[in-house]
């Protein structure tokens, strides 16, 4: 069951930039940064909300690590941007496979490994009315990532 809006994925230029301007616009904070080469990008999470399934809510700020990775390709057509919706489940394994049988394109057989050790995949924008969804299990069970 999707129970939380995960995050919000922002494709951006320049990282550190991007985090300086919501830091200094909203006052909010990075909670977490890393590089995951897999899927080629520098990324920072801000904290928003704590959410009522105990996990929480955050924008993830994305810089791709080179240009044939989804975020660079992305970034050269359309510029800055919203980028993809993640949300949240206890059994990402079991949410992905019920959405396959309803005939929506997942986009990995097994999930991989997403921001602060979680378990992503992906549902093709074509068929999700334009949106690039993702799926996250958060790596601590009860949700707290
Ligand atoms: C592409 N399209 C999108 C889109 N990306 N539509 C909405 N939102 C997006 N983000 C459209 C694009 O305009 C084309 O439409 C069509 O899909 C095919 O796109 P393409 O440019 O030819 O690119 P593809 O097909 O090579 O790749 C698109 C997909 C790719 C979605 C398959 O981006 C992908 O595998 N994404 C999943 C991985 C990912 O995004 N990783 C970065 C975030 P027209 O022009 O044909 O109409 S990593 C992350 O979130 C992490 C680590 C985390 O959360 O922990
Ligand atoms: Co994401």
């Amino acid at each position: 069951m999707l129970t939380r809006i995960d995050h919000i994925g922002i494709a951006c230029f320049d990282l550190d930039r991007t985090v300086e301007f919501y830091r200094a616009t909203y006052g909010f904070e990075v909670f977490h940064t890393e590089i995951n080469e897999e899927q080629g990008v520098r990324e920072a999470m801000l904290k928003i909300n704590e959410t009522s399934d105990g996990g929480a809510s955050y924008l993830q700020l994305l810089e791709p690590t080179r240009e044939d990775s989804a975020v660079g390709k992305w970034l050269a057509k359309n510029g800055e941007g919203v980028h993809h919706i993640a949300f949240g489940t206890a059994d990402v394994d079991a949410d992905a496979g019920a959405i396959r049988d309803k005939g929506v394109r997942v986009l990995y057989d097994e999930p991989r490994t997403g921001s602060m050790g979680s378990r992503i995949t992906f549902l093709h924008p074509k068929d999700c009315h334009g949106v690039l969804t993702e799926l996250v299990t958060a790596a601590d069970p009860s949700g707290q990532h």
